[in-house]
């Protein structure tokens, strides 16, 4: 198993809509075990593939927060919200490819999601909590859409400053 470097923002890999997948390969198989190692190093619950340039439609996910709990690390191919509560929840999101920001977003609390497993199987789940938050934040990034840009232009603005500023800095050893 492989860390993969994760995109900082602004990216342009960030910003574009990924196309499904259409077979699972070895190679997609060996991404999806990289991005929960580079996930749970990071350390993060969640990690979608645009983040390590990978522009194809699969996620990874482990939001089970307790250290002594066993972890749920889950791979999803191709998902797809199939119901969402009205009830919304309010979370104060970060971002592995904006770090060190984080910003209130109103989403559904309580979704239901349908995804193709590894093994080429479909599967769906209703997911509640941090499990909900997370899945659409990445769901989100497989449509090029990243946590701030449910933000104003002003707050979006002022951390993209500051990721481009992390980004020179970062460059410069
Ligand atoms: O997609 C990503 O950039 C990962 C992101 C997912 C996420 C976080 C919060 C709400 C929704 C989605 C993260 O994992 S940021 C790091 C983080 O939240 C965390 C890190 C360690 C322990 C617990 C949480
Ligand atoms: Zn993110």
């Amino acid at each position: 198993m492989t860390l993969r470097p994760i995109l900082i923002h602004p990216d342009p890999r960030l910003k574009k809509a990924c196309p499904p997948v259409t077979e699972i390969t070895d190679d997609l198989m060996q991404a999806a075990e990289d991005m929960l190692e580079t996930m749970y190093d990071a350390p993060g619950v969640g990690l979608a593939a645009p983040q390590v340039g990978l522009l194809a439609r699969m996620f990874v996910m482990d939001c089970v927060k307790d250290p002594e709990a066993a972890p749920r690390p889950m791979v999803l191919i191709n998902p797809a919200v199939t119901w969402t509560s009205a009830e919304t929840n309010v979370y104060e999101e970060g971002c592995l490819s904006i770090p060190e920001q984080y910003a209130e977003v109103t989403r559904p609390a309580e979704v239901r999601v349908r995804w193709t497993g590894l093994d080429g199987k479909e599967q769906e789940e209703h997911f509640t909590g941090l499990w909900a938050t997370c899945a659409q934040h990445e769901i989100d990034h497989l449509d090029g859409k990243l946590f701030i840009d449910y933000l104003s232009p002003l707050k979006r603005q002022l951390i993209t400053r500051k990721m481009e500023k992390l980004k020179r800095d970062r460059a410069r050893g």
